[in-house]
């Protein structure tokens, strides 16, 4: 029997993370009998490319998901929050990539290696987490279920390009002044990031922390659907294009060595072990890029604590940190014919 294929709508198409999510879609084979890329008016006409073929992009509006299974959103908080409602009214499951449905209690909020079964209650829109948070949590998820986890400390080293295309061209750019001997202009961070490391994503929240900290905080709690775990985080943006690399410190319940820790990942959906210091071989952001899974390394035992880990966590935050969890979603939905709005 031939499988079940799908209208499906990527909006935000021109940008970063919609891209990638074209790229992903054809390259996953995802059942597609049409791939309708949307974006704002000012793109409305252009053409992108999908699976070798140039499709042109249609402006997004409240009228235009009729007869459309699924939309893939990266348009941002903003667009989300006015179309997406429309969309599901319009019997479409959207899967969104922005903070805007994350922490909303009707909206399920998954990664797909942690909780698949969140997506069984489903209403319409569910969100895909935030980056950070994503690979963090596949590393976490098997941990905890052994040992279980009291409190995670973690410091992010993250990718301008989780910034977008204006963020990588300002960090070539700079570079590229700075080994000539000019000075350069900074608009799209606060301040110059080539050469530079700035302890700064997102805004900054009354609590002294940034937005993108709390999402780590928030969302983790969520997704492990634990509340009792504490999470606190240090998020800093590096001159570095793709891949973010945390360093993940974490207290848990019961005792488990570095050793018990490497062999449990190692066999875990979505990680690949990297951790052989006697080679030199860790993970590492170059080595991430346009890679699935999330690679850990670096793991020692904590002997401050009685029960404590350290690791080094890395991804390709565009992939698995966006696009690929997404689209990920979306075969879970299909998997467990879920792909109707109740
Ligand atoms: P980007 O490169 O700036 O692309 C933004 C996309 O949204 C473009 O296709 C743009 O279309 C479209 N868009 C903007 N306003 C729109 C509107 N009013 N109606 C329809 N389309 C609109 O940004 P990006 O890096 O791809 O990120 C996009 C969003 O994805 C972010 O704002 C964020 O919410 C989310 N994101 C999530 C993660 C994560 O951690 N999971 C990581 C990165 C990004 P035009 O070409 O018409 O401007
Ligand atoms: O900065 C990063 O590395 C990840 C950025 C994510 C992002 C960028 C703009 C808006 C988000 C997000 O996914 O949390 C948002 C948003 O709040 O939707």
């Amino acid at each position: 029997m031939s499988q079940k294929q799908y209208r499906v709508a990527v909006c935000g198409a021109t940008g970063a993370v919609g891209q990638e999510m074209l790229a992903t879609l054809a390259q996953r084979n995802f059942p597609a009998s049409e791939v309708i890329p949307m974006a704002s008016s000012r793109s409305a006409g252009k053409t992108v490319e999908y699976n070798g073929q140039e499709l042109t992009v249609v402006e997004m509006t409240e009228d235009a998901f009729t007869g459309i299974d699924l939309a893939l959103f990266s348009a941002g908080g903003g667009p989300s929050k006015t179309f997406a409602p429309a969309a599901a009214k319009a019997g479409c499951v959207v899967v969104d990539n922005s903070s805007a449905w994350r922490m909303d209690p009707e909206c399920p909020l998954v990664v797909p290696e942690v909780n698949p079964e969140d997506l069984d209650w489903h209403k319409g829109i569910i969100a895909n987490p935030n980056c950070s948070t994503i690979q963090m949590v596949v590393a976490l998820q098997p941990i905890h279920l052994e040992a279980k986890i009291k409190r995670v400390v973690v410091s992010t080293y993250q990718a301008v390009s989780g910034t977008g295309q204006k963020a990588i061209d300002e960090l070539e750019e700079q570079t590229r002044r700075l080994m000539n001997g000019k000075p350069v202009v900074a608009e799209v961070y606060p301040h110059q990031i080539a050469f530079n490391c700035l302890p700064h994503i997102d805004s900054f929240e009354e609590n002294g922390y940034t937005k993108e900290e709390m999402k780590m905080v928030n969302e983790t709690v969520k997704i492990m659907r634990d509340q009792s775990i504490k999470v606190t985080a240090t998020t800093v943006r590096v001159p570095v294009f793709y891949g973010h690399s945390e360093s993940v410190n974490i207290e848990t319940e019961e005792k488990m060595t570095a050793e018990e820790c490497r062999t449990l990942l190692a066999g875990s959906p979505g990680v690949t072990v990297v951790d052989y210091p006697e080679k030199l071989a860790y993970p590492m952001a170059i080595d991430s890029a346009g890679e699935d899974d999330v690679f850990v390394g670096r793991i020692r035992e904590d002997n401050t604590i009685e029960n404590g880990l350290n690791m080094w966590i890395v991804a390709d935050n565009i992939r698995k940190g966006a696009a690929l969890n997404t689209v990920q979603i979306a075969e879970v939905l299909i998997e467990r014919g879920l792909v109707r709005v109740p």
